[in-house]
């Protein structure tokens, strides 16, 4: 168990597409962030601040445990988390600007598409099974969704599935595999999220100092 220092914590990708983003909006945001890019932790010099390098995948139950009371997260993984947890506590304070993608619905060039009834009867492979359970449940479809965990976009020519549910943003890796997107589940980009475990006076006052910072950059920046 972490013991409460007084120290706020804030959890964000160690390495991938959101990492190095989300460190500049935080040293943007005046935070002094120490060196060491392998290290799982880092003090910020000028805050009583930890930053914890994670997957982003951990990163919604660090905060709804409130092991970390803010942290930056794509939408796809928050709301994927949220579906399977319902019960989980944690807001969403604002969209970051970064990590902008799609997750979509895409099939090859000659797979026929008249819209979501087409889906119907067929499997659909993806890495975020309840999103894609859910836009299909909206539509009354009855289709399988076969998880799988990476390289999404080879389910159809291994005959693991005749479509795929995947993130995109130039739209390249569905062209280098020969599929074309027919549905958008959903739009995503990174957000800043916060806990909804009560805080200390100390420390919730930290917290509305530093959003107060993250949100002067975000307003420089539209
Ligand atoms: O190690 P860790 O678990 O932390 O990282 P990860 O490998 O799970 O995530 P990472 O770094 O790949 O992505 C982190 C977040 O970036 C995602 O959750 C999204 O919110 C966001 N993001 C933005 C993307 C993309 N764009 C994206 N294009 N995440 C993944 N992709 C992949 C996509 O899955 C596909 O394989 O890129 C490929 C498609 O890209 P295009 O440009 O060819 O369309
Ligand atoms: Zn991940």
């Amino acid at each position: 168990m972490l013991v409460d220092s007084g120290r706020l914590h804030i959890a964000v990708q160690k390495s991938g597409r959101l990492a190095d983003y989300s460190r500049g909006l935080l040293r943007d945001a005046g935070l002094k962030i120490q060196n060491g890019k392998n290290a799982l932790t880092a003090r910020v010099d000028n805050f009583p601040i930890d930053l914890m390098f994670v997957r982003d995948d951990d990163i919604p139950t660090f905060v709804a445990d409130g092991v970390c009371e803010f942290g930056m997260v794509g939408r796809n993984v928050l709301e994927e988390f949220a579906l399977d947890q319902p019960e989980a506590r944690f807001e969403v304070i604002a969209p970051l600007g970064f990590g902008r993608c799609a997750l979509k619905i895409a099939a090859p060039e000659a797979t026929p598409y008249r819209g979501p009834e087409s889906l119907a009867g067929a499997r659909v492979a993806t890495s975020y099974p309840r999103l894609t359970r859910r836009f299909l449940d909206e539509r009354g479809i009855d289709a399988t969704v076969v998880r799988m965990n990476g390289a999404v976009e080879l389910a159809p020519r291994l005959g693991i599935a005749g479509f795929i549910c995947d993130l995109v943003s130039t739209g390249a890796t569905l062209e280098a595999n020969g599929l074309v997107p027919v549905e958008t589940v959903m739009e995503s980009e990174a957000v800043l999220v916060r806990t909804l475990k009560p805080l200390s006076a100390a420390k919730q006052g930290l917290s509305d100092n530093l959003w107060r910072r993250i949100e002067g950059v975000l307003a420089t920046q539209e």
